[in-house]
């Protein structure tokens, strides 16, 4: 590999003045993929408030698509149409936003498997699945008793669940939660709960299986064990005097916050075994059904819920610098990494050491009955002068660490045998999420970084006072990090994950089987469309193929009729959808996928002759994809005609 320059010790300063890394030809040739050529990973990057995914390829940085996920997208109809309204349906009603941040494939044997992408939606708590066949969201369930669900989602080593952590503590007791609740009774009734979603091998289906009552912390961030620590999820905390102090060691440890080492899989055990009482919770979960093309959304009414003081050995605490972030854990399982955004070292703590600690019970007091573990007994190393502000954490296959440093604007990377500093490299600015693709798996690839900066100032031509937000892609393959790319990102990223594309790729659907399509208004031939009126309500059964629309001129309609237009499109070819849209609707327009059936639901607001078309260019005759509604006074009689 070329050897690039990296850029001067000086440039290191997030001041916004126009720096950047010198840049040899050969940064461009290790991006460059030929016209025609494929990006080598997948990549997936969390919209953060735009509520969506992006997936990019990578080295190239080409935006490959926009997944909507908790947010309603124009581009496709998702969120408007009828089919996927109830994908958005919460116990809050239709909640069309959210702030997507954790993406996390699903995984087998400790590794990314490439079926599916789980996400969250922080602010009205959700947690989605996107199938990767389609890159479609299929799933979104929401988190009862949860507030800001921002320690999410984290699918365990062979995907046996899907963990969600609330950020917020909320009113909740063993027997439910409180509604209408002081907030000075906050250290007696506000607890934290982590969430477990059992997923379905074969299909992925996701259902809350339990919950675990844990202090009244606000809980961050959290990662699962790998190898010997499988077992475990960490999550760090902050906030956590608000929860009470330490029994036995008081104010002590107020400069500390915690670490919580869940043992889900004996919690699991608990659950089984019907050691989770069940208490009254409200919550949606909806599902897409990808033979109707159609969402359900159902609302369930309890959940089963574990307490700690019932359930010995599940829970202990760690304490860690204060206000930690990140919480990542080694390829080898062994390293248990926090990132402590104030705190002037990275604390490594070591499984093995915490297991010891927790045979001999060296405790240092206890919180709601939950052991503490003496800091310095579970502590692996200090890594030195890391930088300012350390966030996240990722790994390389070779034995280092690769640190996000927010207020030095750089990442660092650091060597997990002797937990020195081995090289740094500045970003553009302000770093959250770095991502090496399988970076927190057991098995990591070793070749690209990708830092996702949080503030961009000079780097592109200036929009405005708003820029996107930048990605940087750095060559992790030599002993010194390398700058190779810029690009611009969607909303705010957080985290990110890349995959191999050909664990992707293969399986990649092309279109639906028009046979297979189980609408109930799916209309499979020309001959066979309609349109039928009963009462307020009118269906028209359309089809769509190069290229016209069929009925393509419908008389009957009257000022406040609930019109749906069932729209097939007939088309059995990869990479034809076709688009459908009518004047004045208050909708976006549907985005029909080859083989498949949408409805788009108008309700006409004044008479006169409504124009539609088909809105995604199709053929040389797509202009003429089009026909015309006949909106006639209320009460008028005029009869159906297409
Ligand atoms: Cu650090 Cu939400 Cu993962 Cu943003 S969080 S950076």
């Amino acid at each position: 590999m070329p050897v690039l320059q990296s850029c001067s010790k000086t440039d290191n300063k997030a001041t916004g003045g126009a720096t950047g890394s010198a840049l040899s030809s050969d940064a461009a040739s290790a991006v460059y993929v030929a016209p025609g050529k494929h990006d080598e990973y997948y990549s997936f990057l969390s919209g953060g408030f735009s509520g969506q995914v992006a997936v990019y390829g990578l080295p190239s940085g080409r935006l490959l698509k926009v997944i909507p996920v908790f947010s309603q997208n124009p581009e496709n109809g998702y969120g408007y149409n009828e089919n996927t309204k109830p994908m958005l349906n919460t116990s809050f009603g239709f909640v069309p936003w959210d702030d997507l941040h954790h993406p996390k494939l699903s995984r087998a044997n400790e590794t990314t498997d490439g079926r599916w992408l789980f996400v969250n939606g922080n602010n009205t708590p959700r947690i989605a699945r996107i199938d990767l066949k389609t890159f479609e969201t299929v799933e979104i369930v929401e988190i009862p008793n949860s507030a800001g669900n921002h320690c999410s989602p984290y699918p365990t080593n062979n995907n046996e669940y899907v963990v969600a952590g609330t950020r917020f503590s909320v009113p909740v007791t063993p027997e439910g939660k409180l509604q209408d609740v002081s907030l000075k009774e906050y250290k007696d009734k506000f607890r934290g709960t982590i969430s477990f979603l059992k997923v379905d091998k074969d299909h992925g289906d996701m259902n809350l299986d339990f919950q675990i009552m844990v202090p009244g912390f606000d809980y961050d961030l959290a990662n699962g064990g790998k190898g010997p620590s499988s077992d475990w999820i960490f999550f760090t905390s902050y906030n956590t005097e608000k929860a009470g102090t330490l029994k036995e060691v008081g104010a002590s440890q107020n400069d500390k916050d915690y670490l919580l080492c869940v043992n889900w899989k004996l919690a699991a055990k608990y659950a089984a075994e019907g050691k989770a009482r069940e208490i009254p919770a409200n919550y949606a979960h909806n599902k897409m059904n990808h033979e109707t093309n159609q969402a359900t959304s159902t609302m369930k009414k309890s959940v089963k819920i574990l307490l700690p003081e019932e359930c010995p050995d599940m829970l202990y605490l760690i304490p860690v610098p204060k206000s930690p972030h990140g919480v990542d854990i080694d390829p080898s399982g062994e390293n248990i990494v926090i990132s402590g955004k104030l705190a002037s070292v990275i604390p490594v703590h070591s499984f093995s050491k915490m297991q010891t600690a927790i045979k001999n019970k060296d405790y240092i007091g206890d919180i709601n009955g939950i052991p503490v573990l003496k800091y310095e007994s579970v502590l692996q190393a200090e890594v030195k002068e890391p930088g300012l502000g350390p966030l996240h954490t990722e790994f390389d296959g070779k034995g280092n660490a690769y640190s996000s440093m927010f207020v030095s604007s750089e990442v660092v990377k650091w060597s997990l045998k002797d937990f020195k500093v081995k090289d740094r490299i500045p970003v553009y600015y302000s770093i959250g999420h770095l991502m090496i693709p399988g970076g927190d798996t057991k098995n990591p690839s070793s070749k690209y970084l990708l830092a996702m900066n949080k503030i961009t100032k000079d780097r592109y031509l200036p929009t405005g006072p708003e820029l996107a937000q930048a990605g940087q892609l750095i060559d992790i393959s030599g002993e010194k990090m390398k700058m190779l790319l810029d690009f611009p990102l969607i909303g705010e990223p957080h985290y990110a994950q890349a995959i191999a594309a050909e664990k992707i790729a293969p399986n990649s659907a092309k279109m639906y089987k028009l046979d297979a399509n189980k609408h109930p208004y799916a209309t499979k031939k020309e001959a066979d469309t309609k349109v039928v009126k009963n009462g307020n309500r009118v269906d028209v059964y359309m089809t769509a193929i190069r290229s016209h629309l069929t009925p393509d001129n419908i008389e009957g309609i009257e000022v406040g009729n609930e019109v749906y237009f069932h729209v097939t499109n007939l088309e059995q070819d990869w990479d034809v959808p076709h688009g459908f849209a009518v004047m004045g609707a208050q909708n976006a327009e549907l985005l029909i996928m080859p083989g498949a059936t949408n409805t788009f639901k108008w309700v006409p607001t004044k008479t006169g002759v409504f124009p539609f078309y088909c809105t995604d260019f199709c053929s040389a005759l797509h202009q003429e994809m089009q026909g015309y509604a006949r909106v006639s006074p209320k009460g008028s009689n005029v009869p159906i005609a297409f």
